[in-house]
């Protein structure tokens, strides 16, 4: 019996290799999770950037006590059963009529994990639309094996290397994943995805909660993750603590090493060595 998802629910996510729209928490709810990240946007001086958009979860309780959401946690359990690690997390926030895209990718390529039992937790913060830069994805393509990508490093690309599928995209074929604020997407790590540009005059804002079974390994390098239910039997990753206030000083310094490590695994095989390499330095950029 799934504790979530419904069993159509379910089935979509393995047809299609994302299913939408999952409601995890009132609008209210979600408007009050952007309002904490913009209270720290206006404390700080602009808009969350560079490593702090990724493992945010280590940095905010607000984040930390979201991917452990039941809700998300549960629909999660339906698809990959009760032993779960939150992998990582990456905030999608793109600016009002901002030209920041994401190319039309597969999220395995770079994560070096040895198998795709991969699922992302996609939580609008903000509406997400045809007008304001919605994700989209081909349907059934998470069932192909890994696609060879070229990396462009394009100045408006939000992914690391700017990274796009290196065959013919059929667009026609594309789902726009309208979402409200306190909704969730479900995508598989296979599925090939990518979003347009805002032009819109609010910014649209998604956090994307990558979600494994406590099975898979990081092949890439040494690694580290949340347990967010069960048990960790195999004891592939270093488990990462909650915090309990906001931009903890500890965990400013673990988020920091984490985030170096982290970028030795994305951008391997590259010339950039971390995040805050100019190369890969991009107000906007993401995962
Ligand atoms: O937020 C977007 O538009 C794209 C997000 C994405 O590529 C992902 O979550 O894997």
């Amino acid at each position: 019996m799934p504790k979530l998802l419904t069993q159509a629910q379910i089935d979509t996510f393995h047809r299609d290799g994302c299913v939408f729209p999952v409601r995890v928490m009132s609008e209210a709810d979600a408007a009050a999770l952007r309002a904490r990240l913009e209270a720290f946007e206006r404390e700080t001086g602009g808009p969350l950037k560079g490593a702090l958009r990724h493992k945010s979860h280590l940095l905010f309780t607000w984040l930390g006590d979201l991917v452990r959401n039941r809700n998300i946690v549960d629909a999660i359990e339906d698809l990959y059963g009760p032993n779960l690690f939150c992998w990582t997390t990456n905030f999608f926030i793109k600016e009002a009529n901002n030209p920041a895209f994401v190319s039309w990718h597969q999220d395995s390529t770079y994560w070096g994990l040895d198998k795709p039992d991969v699922v992302t937790a996609w939580v609008a913060l903000t509406p997400s639309n045809e007008a304001n830069g919605a994700m989209g994805f081909i349907p059934g393509t998470h069932t192909s094996d890994q696609i060879p990508h070229r990396d462009t490093f394009a100045k408006n690309n939000l992914l690391t290397r700017g990274q796009e599928v290196a065959v013919d995209v059929d667009e026609t074929k594309a789902v726009t994943i309208e979402l409200r604020p306190g909704e969730m997407s479900l995508h598989h790590v296979r599925l090939v995805h990518g979003s347009p540009p805002n032009p819109s005059d609010d910014r649209r804002i998604g956090f994307a909660i990558r979600y494994i079974p406590t099975s898979v390994a990081q092949v890439a390098g040494e690694d580290s993750a949340t347990l967010v239910r069960g048990v960790d039997t195999f004891h592939h990753f270093e488990h990462e603590p909650q915090p309990t206030r906001d931009m903890d000083p500890a965990f400013l310094e673990l988020h920091r090493k984490i985030a170096e490590r982290n970028a030795q695994i994305l951008y391997r095989g590259t010339d950039v060595k971390s995040y805050d390499d100019p190369k890969a330095l991009h107000d906007n950029r993401a995962a």
